[in-house]
């Protein structure tokens, strides 16, 4: 999978794509991931990303040039019927619909994947007309910027890539993946200042073992996401 991000920070990913599963993918060659510049595509003299809203208003709205140059030159094409088949272009708002398993799955099926940040008061909404496939929110909180959203949806995709984990885990075995949150996890000591691991953990019997994890992932999934219980909200 290739990844493009479109970003006027993008300094902002530096470390967070160097770590961990979406280090290991990218060196074992699942995915490609580039930062890009929205500034690089201004061609303007004084590389203007950005500009005041028609109708006026408090704020700075993208400008739309920078980002369908930029659009042109990842896809090769700036009009989305004629987008190579596989390719989703993504832009991070508070506006798009909620980012869910359900979405990062069905993301992780294509062969390129080209995330907008959005910033300030928004993108000129031409760029959601002519170029946006899927409009995304992470939630419903507020961020200074869509910067955030597109490491969210970076690792919740390139983890699911075939191979992305390691051999030893899979994402199908994830909390989530059969609707319930995850159960609680012990290690060694056995006793913690004076915190015992609950004894059933201890004695070998996995069919007990599974059931207690069970009934405890079922337990916390009632008392902190009863949402997730609805039949409605059980497939991810
Ligand atoms: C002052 C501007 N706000 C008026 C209600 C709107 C607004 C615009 C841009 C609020 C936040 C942002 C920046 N956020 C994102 O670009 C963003 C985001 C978010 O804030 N929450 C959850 N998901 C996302 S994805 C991109």
């Amino acid at each position: 999978m290739k990844i493009d991000v479109l970003t006027i920070f993008p300094d902002f990913f530096d470390a967070v794509f160097d770590f961990g599963i979406i280090r290991r993918a990218k060196l074992a060659g699942i995915v490609d991931i580039n930062v890009h510049d929205i500034r690089e595509y201004a061609h303007d003299k004084h590389k203007m990303v950005d500009d005041r809203p028609f109708g006026g208003g408090d704020g700075m709205v993208l400008k739309p040039e920078p980002i369908f140059a930029a659009i042109e030159s990842l896809v090769g094409t700036s009009e989305r019927d004629t987008y190579p088949q596989g390719t989703r272009v993504v832009l991070l708002t508070p506006q798009g619909k909620q980012f869910k398993q359900t979405v990062a799955k069905e993301l992780a099926e294509v062969q390129h994947l080209v995330l907008i940040c959005g910033r300030y008061e928004g993108v000129d909404e031409r760029v959601n007309d002519a170029l946006v496939t899927d409009e995304i929110s992470i939630g419903d909180y507020v961020l200074s910027g869509g910067e955030a959203a597109a490491i969210v949806v970076t690792d919740a995709v390139v983890r699911l890539l075939p191979e992305a984990l390691g051999s030893d885990t899979s994402a199908e075995n994830d909390s989530f993946s059969d609707g319930l949150l995850d159960c609680p996890h012990y290690t060694r000591p056995a006793e913690f200042r004076g915190m015992r691991v609950p004894e059933v953990l201890l004695n070998g019997n996995h069919a007990e073992i599974e059931k207690w994890r069970r009934e405890r992932a079922l337990e916390k999934t009632r008392l902190m996401r009863d949402d997730l219980l609805d039949v409605k909200n059980g497939e991810m």
